[in-house]
């Protein structure tokens, strides 16, 4: 059994469930430790973040580094193109979600609450999303995913990061229109019987922090 510390609105964490479900691999979710943030965690991870996971006593940080050990751990159904180059093209999209998209989407959550939310700001992130969704149009090509008909790793952050995108652009009213090609992999991801089932605690777990946070 292969315990996932996470908390319910984790990206990072859902984007890793995603392949425990695709390989059909028993896990747990388990809170961090003290809590998120917490020393007794950082004294597991140091930098502290979610997710991390433990298998028979092996605990390992960051979501690639995770989904690569997963993906080589149970190698079916293999989520990595076996062809070097759409390889290699499929970890620079993976990595553009880790490093572009999903961080300039994180800048909001301290202006969900409307409170703290300053609108200057919002207004020249909203820019800044759409920009990295522009460039996410210009090096992908779903067909009709990332790597083709398969859920592959590279589409697991985009599903959960896109999911986010979807509440958070209504919630905040962020203005935000998806070129078509980006419109229709969304439609495809949660058609996906694998991302479905995620997105569907997923879902709700991220509509009730952002409730939280809009509440006050
Ligand atoms: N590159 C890391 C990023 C993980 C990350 O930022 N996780 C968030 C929760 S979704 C977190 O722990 N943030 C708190 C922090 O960075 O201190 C990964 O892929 O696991």
């Amino acid at each position: 059994m292969i315990k996932l510390y996470c908390i319910p609105p984790s990206v990072y964490s859902a984007k890793v469930r995603l392949v425990l479900r695709a390989k059909g691999l028993e896990f747990e979710d388990v809170l961090p430790p003290g809590g998120y943030g917490s020393d007794e965690y950082k004294a597991m991870v140091p930098y502290g973040t979610l997710p991390a996971i433990e298998h028979d006593g092996f605990l390992l940080a960051d979501s690639e580094a995770i989904n690569e050990y997963l993906d080589e751990l149970a190698p079916e159904p293999p989520l990595w193109p076996s062809e070097l180059r759409k390889r290699a093209a499929a970890r620079m999209l993976s990595r553009f979600h880790d490093t572009r998209l999903e961080p300039s989407l994180r800048a909001l959550f301290g202006h969900v609450d409307p409170s703290r939310r300053d609108h200057d700001f919002v207004l020249t992130q909203s820019d800044i999303i759409m920009e990295r969704i522009h460039q996410l149009d210009r090096i992908a090509s779903p067909s009709p995913l990332m790597t083709g008909s398969q859920l592959s790793l590279c589409d697991c952050g985009y599903a959960i990061t896109l999911e986010m995108l979807s509440q958070l652009n209504a919630a905040m009213d962020l203005g935000i229109m998806l070129p078509e090609p980006i419109a229709r992999y969304i439609g495809t991801l949660r058609a996906d019987p694998v991302v479905a089932a995620e997105l569907a605690s997923y879902g709700p777990a991220l509509a009730a922090w952002i409730a939280s946070e809009i509440g006050g």
